[in-house]
């Protein structure tokens, strides 16, 4: 983590379900759609809890299925209705709590509105809690809710003890429980999902709703190819819409494409909007041309580059990142093993963390 520099927002991705598709582009539009983030130790029941809340399993992978962990983001989806007659689409990214598997949690929880940030009662506080937490503070993540998972594997007074070092934990963080819920809550007998529930719609009303009519940006997070349809991206889009039909551009490799088919929660539409999770069925480029952390946007709109501004933030739990320092920079889904020089000034980033919080510095990319 100490070497883990990321900047600004990310994004993820949902599924592109073949057959009894329904167009349902004007109940969906109607919908505002809120993209909700697991993060936590490994085990403690990330995805135990989405399949309670959504009764979808996210974990889609044959192997994550044999070894019983996640391994890569998974997605799934819920309405919710609130008392005003209103409903949310939420959106789910379920992420790995391996520590080997940090960089797709990284690549899954970067553009989420809310995260929950789970503990099994019967664990605690453990490295990758810590780990994820402060991922959160660093993607300036504002809103969530804390869930003590597992309550049915504890009696009252441990539940009691561990609610007060989570509690200590949180304090002073966009997590402090003087003003953000902790719920505890069990996947295996139901207990605290109402109250789960309603601490959800209570928040995603606060999430601001997305610029459906900026400049569309797709940061892509899964790429495959299905039969009878070709090939498909998954992502959730950070701004602006998508429309079937529509020319895109892929970056930064430059290829023209084809929007053949688009899909929102696994339903056909005639488009996608700002904050949807969404599926596009691609003409004119083979899965071999595109690949995680690639965007999607309107041809002829972003620039590649190599060099960036970067207000930079060190954790305190952090080595001193020594001048020319390599690091790996992730945005959005980029998940890059690339490297980057960090030029000037000669101090270490102890004395730019102590001398002011956050200080901007310029990266460049070592292939420059
Ligand atoms: N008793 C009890 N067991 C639970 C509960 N939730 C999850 N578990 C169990 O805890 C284990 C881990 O659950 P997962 O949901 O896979 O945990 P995870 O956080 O998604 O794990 P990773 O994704 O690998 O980090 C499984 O054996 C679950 O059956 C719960 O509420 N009560
Ligand atoms: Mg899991």
């Amino acid at each position: 983590m100490a070497k883990l520099l990321r900047a600004a927002v990310f994004a993820l991705a949902g599924d592109f379900i073949a057959g009894n598709a329904v167009e349902t582009d004007t109940i969906l539009f109607a919908m505002k759609s809120v993209i909700v983030g697991t993060a936590g130790h490994i085990d403690h029941g990330k995805t135990s809890l989405v399949k309670a809340l959504t009764g979808i399993d996210a974990d889609r992978l044959e192997e994550e299925k044999r070894r019983g962990i996640t391994i890569d983001i998974g997605f799934a989806h819920l309405n919710l209705p609130t008392p005003n007659g209103e409903t949310f689409r939420l959106g789910f990214v379920d992420v790995p709590g391996h520590e080997r598997f940090v960089r797709n949690m990284l690549a899954g929880v970067g553009g989420i509105d809310l995260v929950l940030l789970i503990i099994a009662a019967d664990e605690g506080i453990k490295p990758q809690t810590r780990e994820h937490f402060d991922i959160c503070r660093l993607l300036a993540v504002k809103r969530g809710i804390t869930v003590l998972t597992k309550s049915d594997s504890v009696d009252a007074d441990t539940l009691e003890v561990v609610r007060l070092e989570v509690d200590d934990f949180l304090r002073g963080s966009f997590l402090d429980t003087s003003h953000a819920p902790l719920v505890a809550v069990s996947a295996l007998t139901g207990v605290g999902l109402d109250e789960l529930r309603s601490a959800l719609t209570k928040i995603a009303a606060e999430v601001p709703a997305r610029d459906s009519a900026a400049l569309a940006r797709l940061p892509i997070d899964r790429v495959f190819t299905m039969k009878g349809f070709g090939t498909v991206v998954t992502g959730t889009l950070v701004s602006g819409t998508i429309r079937k039909e529509e020319e895109l551009e892929v970056f930064p490799a430059g290829q023209r494409l084809r929007v053949r088919g688009v899909q929102v929660y696994g339903a056909a539409a005639e488009q996608a909007i700002a904050g949807q999770r969404t599926a596009l069925n691609l003409a004119g480029i083979s899965t071999d041309d595109l690949a995680r952390g690639m965007t999607l946007a309107p041809p002829n709109t972003l620039h590649s580059t190599s060099r960036l501004d970067v207000s930079l933030s060190l954790l305190p739990s952090a080595k001193p990142l020594k001048d020319r320092a390599r690091v790996h920079f992730h945005a959005f889904t980029i998940n890059p093993m690339r490297s980057f020089a960090w030029p000037t000034p000669r101090c270490s980033c102890r004395e730019i963390v102590s001398s002011c919080d956050s200080f901007r510095r310029w990266l460049r990319s070592e292939e420059d």
